[in-house]
């Protein structure tokens, strides 16, 4: 008896201390959930998701899941399913609780038992699935596993039901059903597209895994079930499916060493575009990081030596790494044990010997591959010789206009009228189409520190152009001056003279277009400009609504009827008349800045790209060459035609 008691202590002790810990653990998550989802806007919550299923994923890699479902349900709740070994039940002698219960309730609980060999630890990444309780109205979780079936559910990380047998079953798996925490996120609504599109990359990712993603919000939801046994090579040939190839497949690379594997897909097409996507244990890692390096480094090596080798570059000429990467798609994937992540955003890779892997693998069989394909060799190196040649006219063509503008010297263009303010952090520049939209802008402006550059007509659409074209175009030139950072391999961020460069052109089709070409420039030549969230579309007025002495504008049909009906209330004798602004030109100057441009009162929409992939296909389409699948597009995003996000 006495014994039984002082074995009974000491564990009871430890659960108590325990249980304080998760509570302090979870309570932190909800003090700063920024901290463990990245931020509590839209890419929050659907971090949740990523979080949820990159732990069947994990199942998956692990040798143990083939098929895994996301649903959307009605009320913007998610379910996960996999097909795995289901959570582990049993007790924790550590704790005396059930695994399961630890995972749920214990922060980073997920890569301390076992299983989930490539468990990132830090960073956005990983932090497993008590985030995702933490941060739930409720959430439930469900395994099947030993011939039963277990349940246990949550609310805001509290045990709302503790784990119990409730049924016999003689499948295996995890399902997780979770409704994210109004009080926590700013929006709930899930956004179809952008679960799909991270559902696609995991499944490329993991060749042979089955996704599938379901809408079943509304009756005619969407859905889609994806496998790829091609993994990554599909990927690539994916990416390149609206362009021309210049070889039919994609050339693939893989080795390892200890236990880290390195997998590359690559594939040239007729565009002058690089595409290349990195990851990192399934994570993407916009910033790079030594598996880049180490491709790159490799791949110019390579191309140079064989050119060099059978006298397609000739004498001490060279191509450089740009020129070899002009119209190529590549995915680089590795999967390493203790990934360390840096960089501001933690998006960059830090491993040192992952460079080597990857220079070893590339350098070895990409030249086995040119050597055995001499007829894909000869194309890539003619590719790459013209571009080095296009590269050699940029440089001259801008040269040419140095001479002629004293672009050197500062001198900007005739089109800008400048402000005073020379700090570029508190300065605005307005791109504005249309000669009496600009005069307007001109003389509403607050010329401290708002600039004002007039465009005449639609720019070059630079999707079909090179880059020497670029430099010599007479609507794309004043912008390079004005912004003052160069373009492309000449980019200078520091050079930059103006903090928000805005958009500002007409609220329908051709100012969408317009908007579209810009961004296209702005993407394909500065893209760290709008990768760092410099570039910002003008919000203009659609409805200006008049009664009596009172004057409202609107910014949507919605915002219209309200107003309307705010006035209406006021004084139910006075007729309102309401008008569209058929464009910005309509307005005088007075009217524009206080609707459009003066800081207290204007909406501007920051252009963000966190989806690189998803840009570069939205200006395939949308700029290049072929009719249908822009015509796909279009009706496909009919609705988005006048705000187009990415
Ligand atoms: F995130 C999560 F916990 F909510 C979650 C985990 C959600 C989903 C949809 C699936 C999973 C999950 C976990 N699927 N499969 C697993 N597997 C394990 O946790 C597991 C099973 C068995 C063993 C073992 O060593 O026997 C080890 C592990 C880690």
């Amino acid at each position: 008896m006495s014994e039984e008691l002082i074995e009974m202590t000491p564990v009871e002790q430890e659960y108590d201390a325990s249980q304080i810990q998760v509570l302090e653990g979870l309570e932190a998550v909800r003090k700063r959930p920024g901290m463990y989802i990245g931020s509590t806007s839209a890419s929050g919550l659907h971090h949740l998701v990523y979080e949820i299923v990159d732990n069947a994923i994990d199942e998956a890699l692990a040798g143990y899941c083939k098929h895994i479902t996301v649903t959307i349900n009605p009320g913007d709740t998610i379910t996960v399913t996999d097909d795995g070994r289901g959570i582990p039940v049993d007790i924790q002698p550590q704790t005396g609780r059930p695994a399961l219960e630890v995972v749920y309730t214990v922060l980073h609980a997920g890569g301390k038992f076992g299983g989930g060999g490539y468990k990132v630890s830090g960073g956005l990444h990983g932090v497993g699935a008590s985030v995702v309780n933490a941060l739930s109205e409720w959430l439930t979780v469900e395994v099947h596993k030993e011939g039963k079936i277990y349940q246990m559910k949550f609310s805001r990380g509290n045990i709302t039901q503790e784990m119990r047998v409730i049924g016999q079953t003689d499948k295996h798996g995890t399902t997780v059903t979770f409704k994210p925490d109004p009080e926590m996120f700013d929006t709930l609504e899930y956004d179809y597209d952008t679960l799909h599109t991270r559902m696609r990359e995991q499944a490329f990712l993991n060749g042979g895994l089955h996704i599938t993603i379901t809408d079943a919000r509304s009756e005619k939801g969407e859905s889609d079930s994806m496998c790829y046994e091609g993994g990554i090579r599909e990927f690539v040939t994916w990416i390149n499916r609206n362009k021309t190839a210049l070889h039919v497949d994609p050339i693939y690379m893989v080795g390892s060493k200890d236990d880290s594997i390195a997998e590359i897909a690559m594939q040239y097409n007729d565009g002058f575009n690089e595409v290349l996507v990195s990851f990192a244990n399934d994570i993407h890692t916009p910033e790079g990081g030594m598996h880049e390096t180490g491709f790159k480094t490799a791949l110019t090596r390579v191309l140079n030596a064989y050119g060099t080798k059978y006298g397609i570059i000739k004498g001490e000429d060279k191509v450089s790494g740009e020129d070899c990467r002009e119209g190529l798609t590549a995915i680089i994937s590795v999967k390493l044990p203790e990934a360390q992540f840096e960089g501001q955003t933690k998006q960059k890779l830090g491993n040192a010997y992952i460079r080597t892997l990857v220079d070893n693998i590339v350098s070895a069989q990409l030249s086995e591959f040119l050597e055995e394909n001499p007829a894909v060799a000869r194309t890539i190196l003619d590719k790459a010789m013209m571009a080095n040649r296009a590269r050699e006219a940029a440089r001259r063509a801008r040269e040419n206009i140095r001479r002629k503008t004293g672009l050197e010297g500062g001198r900007l263009p005739g089109k800008l009228s400048d402000c005073n303010e020379r700090d570029p952090a508190l300065t605005e520049l307005y791109i504005v189409e249309g000669d009496s939209a600009a005069g307007s802008a001109k003389g509403g402006r607050d010329s401290r520190f708002q600039a004002i550059l007039a465009m005449w007509g639609k720019c070059l659409n630079v999707e079909k152009a090179r880059v020497d074209k670029v430099y010599n175009n007479d609507k794309l030139a004043p912008i390079i001056q004005s912004l003052g950072c160069g373009i492309g391999e000449e980019f200078n961020l520091e050079k930059l003279r103006y903090h928000k460069i805005i958009i500002m052109a007409d609220a329908d089709v051709d100012g969408s277009h317009i908007r579209t070409l810009m961004l296209t420039f702005f993407f394909r030549y500065m893209r760290p400009l709008i990768e760092q969230g410099y570039v910002y579309a003008a919000v203009p007025p659609l409805y200006k609504l008049v009664k009596g002495k009172t004057t409202r504008v609107a910014y949507s049909d919605e915002e219209r009827d309200a107003i309307s009906a705010e006035l209406r209330e006021d004084n139910p004798n006075t007729k309102i008349t309401i008008n569209r602004f058929k464009g910005l030109g309509e307005m005088d100057p007075h009217e524009l800045w206080e609707t459009t441009m003066d800081p207290e009162r204007r909406s501007l929409r920051r252009i963000t790209l966190n989806d690189a992939i998803r840009a570069d296909q939205t200006f395939t389409v949308l700029m290049g060459e072929e009719v249908e699948p822009r015509k796909e597009f279009i009706e496909r995003n009919a609705k988005y035609a006048v705000n187009l996000d990415f």
